[in-house]
């Protein structure tokens, strides 16, 4: 690993099922920013290496490598918004600031108060038979308000017409609540999103199944 870009691509650090590295594999794809990913494993802990920590001190993926300048970014929601101002082709955040606020209000409901409390670093904190009740009350928890304000703001796509940064990190946490075993069926609008969201070709190319470090027995 190195901490600049040596090839003439830009480098994300991804983990196949990391939700916060599907975000940004989708934005690059949305944008159509050829780059190359280096695999961080999480269960090995690769996150928490020497190496590793001098990209991202706090030992999350994704990091993010501008081959332009060579430098490091770290922070899902601000790689994505660094990428939405420096490549403006296909615009994350509407124009009309209504509508942006409430596509932030939407990041940061599933940013800051599901992925941070059901992350693996939060899971391991916890004994092994609470961890599933945890992270299915903090999913139910947060879906129960993003469906209410979705029920207002969604059009075509979460808010509107234009598919926004609310999209991107909406379909990543719902495989999350899925997987921990959450009825997605109580949140209708949560779930027509996703449906036809992952049917997008970004969305499924940025799949955990479609990455180059998943094992084959999840493809
Ligand atoms: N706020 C950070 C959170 C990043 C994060 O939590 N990444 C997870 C994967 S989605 C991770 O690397 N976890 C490693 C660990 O908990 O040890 C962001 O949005 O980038």
């Amino acid at each position: 690993m190195s901490t600049t870009a040596t090839a003439n691509l830009p480098v994300l650090y991804s983990y196949f099922r990391s939700s916060c590295s599907w975000r940004v594999r989708v934005a690059l794809k949305l944008k159509k920013i050829d780059h190359e990913i280096r695999y961080i494993n999480l269960l090995k802990n690769e996150q928490r290496s020497e190496e590793y920590l001098k990209i991202s001190p706090f030992g999350f993926v994704p990091a993010f490598v501008d081959n332009r300048n060579g430098k490091t970014l770290i922070e899902s929601v601000s790689i994505m918004e660094y990428l939405d101002e420096t490549y403006p082709e296909f615009p994350l955040l509407p124009k009309d600031p209504q509508d942006r606020a409430t596509v932030r209000a939407l990041v940061q409901a599933v940013a800051m108060d599901i992925q941070p409390v059901t992350n693996l670093r939060v899971l391991r904190y916890l004994e092994e038979d609470k961890r599933s009740a945890w992270s299915k009350h903090w999913s139910e928890e947060g879906f129960k308000a993003i469906e209410s304000l979705l029920v207002k703001s969604a059009k075509t796509f979460s808010v509107g017409d234009s598919l926004t940064m609310a999209d991107i990190v909406l379909v990543p946490q719902v495989y999350n609540a899925v997987r921990f075993g959450v009825d997605m069926s109580v949140y209708p609008t949560v779930s027509r999103l996703y449906r036809e969201l992952s049917e997008l070709p970004e969305f499924h190319e940025a799949h955990p199944s479609r990455q180059g470090d998943c094992p084959p027995e999840l493809r």
